[in-house]
């Protein structure tokens, strides 16, 4: 841990989604987009279930993030637990929230709100949630009602998770609901709305709060990194472009300049501006895990593959969620970051690894906060925080609880939590940085 440094103030944290570790809580089970596509989109038929109880389970759980000597914890808001009924709140589960905050003060950790990440009720869905721009009105009053509700005990908001993702899963793959594959005119349309209801929410909750000054609002952006499988191929490179451009640039473009142009080939153009959008981010959260290496290849669908290699030879030391170790890629998307969004602060608001094989857990967290150090150290990022992936094992969406994100084992059967070996240089970081300035 000697060749590793952060700021005084940094944030440790770990990162969570109501919808993939709380399970149903103190009552049936809520219906959301998510509760209606699971039963037939999940690996091998898993079912989110009970996931990892942390809605009973969260006092024990603040612990686990305690023992590890974390000062700071981001989840999400169950915007279908809290609002089943469009226009009626669950009082019971507001109480919840307020208990886990008062939970997480008494431990010291400082809290991270996130209002949606992937799920909402499916009155929404029903409408066609973001599809139609006079929906957003109900989630921009929810977020800025759960705002009033809890300014007292948070002062981090994270208005969206990865609007891009929710896009490409939703309209471009159809991994995630509403399951629309390859619908590129949709998916421009959803990325528009939800990037205007971001802005929305921030004027909104800036006008409302009591000590607009105290509260920092950010969108969480996935930086996915695209490179040429050739770099000298001009094809990998026009269409690893493409891709870098429809998954991070036109989004990190509306937020530089308040300008958002979708060009896709075979979609219709579209653009819309919004000059308040470069004023809407107290800090940027960055989420960061792939590296994609992109091929042209005219026998597929869309002519291209992603394959992945250290070097020419064999693959790159793949994890079990097929992304390959790449900490230069942390490093890159900070400096990204910092030359598109400049002055604007930056927290990782997730990093993480699933894999079985601790020693690759192990050797993650080593390279990674190693790549992030160096950011922050060398490159002059401006980086405030760390939120791992997660906490606990949960639901990884698509692909069940097949997927061990968890620096805590957690046996589904018993729900006992373990922690993983290789998660024990995160505590060893964390302690050593306390240690530090604790003189
Ligand atoms: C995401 C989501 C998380 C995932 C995590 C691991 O980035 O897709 O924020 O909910 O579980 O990224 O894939």
């Amino acid at each position: 841990t000697d060749d590793v440094s952060f700021p005084q103030s940094f944030l440790w944290g770990t990162a969570s989604a109501s919808y993939q570790c709380e399970g149903p809580g103190d009552r049936a089970p809520t219906k959301s987009n998510w509760s209606e596509w699971e039963p037939q989109h999940i690996k091998r038929g898993q079912q989110c279930g009970i996931a990892v109880d942390h809605y009973h389970r969260y006092k024990e759980d603040i612990e686990l993030m305690s023992t590890l000597g974390c000062n700071a914890y981001r989840f999400s808001l169950a915007w279908d637990k809290i609002e089943p009924i469009e226009g009626q709140y669950d009082q019971d589960v507001l109480g919840h929230y307020h208990d886990v905050l008062r939970e997480l003060h008494r431990q010291s950790i400082v809290p991270m709100i996130t209002f949606h990440h992937f799920v909402h009720p499916l009155w929404f869905e029903e409408r066609s949630s973001f599809l139609n721009s006079t929906n957003s009105s109900a989630f921009i009053r929810f977020s800025v009602d759960m705002f009033k509700e809890f300014q007292d005990e948070c002062h981090l908001w994270c208005t969206i998770n990865e609007p891009e993702v929710y896009v490409s899963g939703g309209y471009f793959t159809g991994i995630f609901p509403p399951g629309r594959k390859s619908q590129p005119n949709e998916a421009s349309l959803v990325l528009q709305n939800l990037l205007q209801a971001h802005v929305d929410i921030y004027d909104g909750i800036k006008s409302i709060a009591r000590q607009p000054d105290q509260h920092s609002i950010g969108i969480v952006k996935d930086i996915f990194q695209f490179d040429p499988y050739h770099p000298l191929n001009p094809l990998d490179v026009y269409i690893s472009r493409l891709l870098d451009y429809a998954m991070n640039g036109c989004i990190l473009d509306f937020f530089r300049t308040g300008s958002f142009k979708w060009t896709m080939p075979g979609s219709t153009p579209r653009t819309f501006t919004n000059s308040r959008a470069p004023h809407t981010n107290d800090f940027i959260g960055l989420n960061y895990y792939s590296h994609f290496l992109v091929r042209f290849n005219p026998f597929k669908p869309s002519s291209f593959e992603i394959v992945h290699r250290q070097d020419d030879s064999g693959p790159s030391l793949m994890t079990d969620m097929a992304y390959p170790l790449y900490p230069e890629g942390l490093y890159r998307a900070c400096v990204r970051l910092k030359d598109e969004l400049p002055r604007v602060p930056i927290y990782i608001t997730e990093n993480g690894i699933a894999d079985r094989c601790d020693d690759r857990r192990h050797l993650f967290l080593r390279r990674y906060l190693y790549a992030l150090s160096r950011a922050i150290n060398e490159a002059g990022c401006d980086v405030r925080g760390y939120f791992y992936w997660s906490l606990t094992d949960n639901f990884e969406w698509a692909e069940g609880y097949d997927m061990k994100f968890g620096l805590y084992d957690v046996n589904l059967q018993t729900q006992e939590r373990t922690l993983r070996d290789g998660a024990k240089y995160f505590q060893q970081v964390i302690q050593k940085h306390r240690a530090k300035y604790q003189k």
